[in-house]
């Protein structure tokens, strides 16, 4: 999940990243934040995991959007009354693009307010969008999720309608999502919605193949991460000396992945020495995978009402409805 660093004014971003990255080193058992994944070269990578036959997330929940939208546009609808669409970590909107373009030609009545912490990303979103649904109204929010979601509730006193699509929710363990659904539903008020995007358990082998490619894709994906460090942290990592292992645990729907220490190595890392066994680990990110009833759980336990959910055709993947 990509998450605002900046909010902590008396550390400098890359202070930050150092401080997180020394610490989860220093940890038994060693561990990096997945959040750090997307420098330049993570979101390159990203968007070529997204395009490998084995990543069958992107596909599914497009397929939801652009088969079922009009069923999606219904239930978010309320006739005579305009809201507000908030896509938190929207990126390139692909997905949620086919709705926005549904409820323009239906003529509904709503402001679109992407929130992502690239304003990069979303100011080409919003050129993209002046060109492709002019009649569109985009309101970018460029930071950090709730902080902008505080000054889009601020600004109006519309019905909230929030998307957080993508499986992003998957990158957090069972309690964070919780955690995180929970100060979501304070910051919503009656009458709002969450759509969320959940990746669903299924055959172990499809969801260990999705992070474990034939083209070694994930695997450059979660060596970047130590490129960044050397990089921007001034260490000597070598690449060669590490290799992707990814497992999936069908009773938990955890899928995890490491990086494994080929040999007993010593890293420098902003002057700091950081020894490595050979065979131990780094764990890089969880990628949690539910089924319907343990999603309906999360939404009792987060004091949100289940509004329906829309699945794809193979059964994969579930875009659910939450109302506050
Ligand atoms: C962004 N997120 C939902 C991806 C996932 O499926 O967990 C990140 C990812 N990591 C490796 N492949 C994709």
């Amino acid at each position: 999940m990509k998450t605002n660093l900046s909010d902590l004014p008396e550390i400098g971003v890359s202070s930050l990243f150092e401080q997180d990255v020394l610490d989860g080193l220093m940890q038994m058992p060693k561990r990096l934040q997945s959040k750090y994944f997307y420098d330049e070269t993570g979101d390159i990578l990203f968007q070529q995991i997204m395009a490998c036959p084995e990543y069958y997330l992107t596909n599914c929940e497009l397929e939801v959007f652009s088969k079922q939208s009009s069923a999606l546009a219904e239930r978010i609808c309320r006739p005579g009354q305009s809201f507000d669409l908030i896509e938190l970590g929207a990126g390139d909107a692909t997905k949620s693009e086919y709705l926005l373009d549904f409820l323009v030609r239906s003529n509904v009545d709503f402001k679109y307010l992407p929130i992502d912490i690239s304003d990069n990303i979303l100011q080409e979103l919003k050129a993209r969008f002046n060109k492709s649904l002019p009649q569109l109204v985009v309101q970018p929010l460029a930071g950090e999720y709730f902080e902008m979601l505080k000054v889009a509730t601020q600004e109006s006193a519309n019905r909230k309608v929030i998307f957080f699509l993508g499986a992003n929710i998957g990158n957090m363990d069972k309690d964070q999502a919780i955690d995180f659904c929970h100060t979501l539903r304070s910051n919503l008020s009656p009458g709002d919605l969450l759509l969320i995007g959940f990746d669903l358990k299924k055959h172990p082998r499809i969801i260990l193949n999705a992070y474990d490619d034939q083209g070694k894709i994930t695997s450059k994906f979660n060596l970047n991460l130590l490129a960044r460090i050397n990089r921007e942290l001034d260490s000597d990592f070598d690449l060669e000396r590490f290799e992707h292992y990814q497992t999936y645990d069908p009773e938990t729907g955890a899928s995890k992945s490491y990086l494994v220490s080929l040999q007993e190595q010593h890293i420098s890392i902003k002057g700091q020495i950081v020894a490595f066994a050979i065979n131990e680990t780094i764990y890089m990110e969880v990628s949690q995978k539910y089924s319907i009833e343990e999603i309906a759980v999360i939404a009792q336990r987060c004091g949100f009402r289940a509004g329906g959910y829309w699945i794809d055709s193979k059964g994969w993947f579930a875009d659910v409805c939450w109302e506050v």
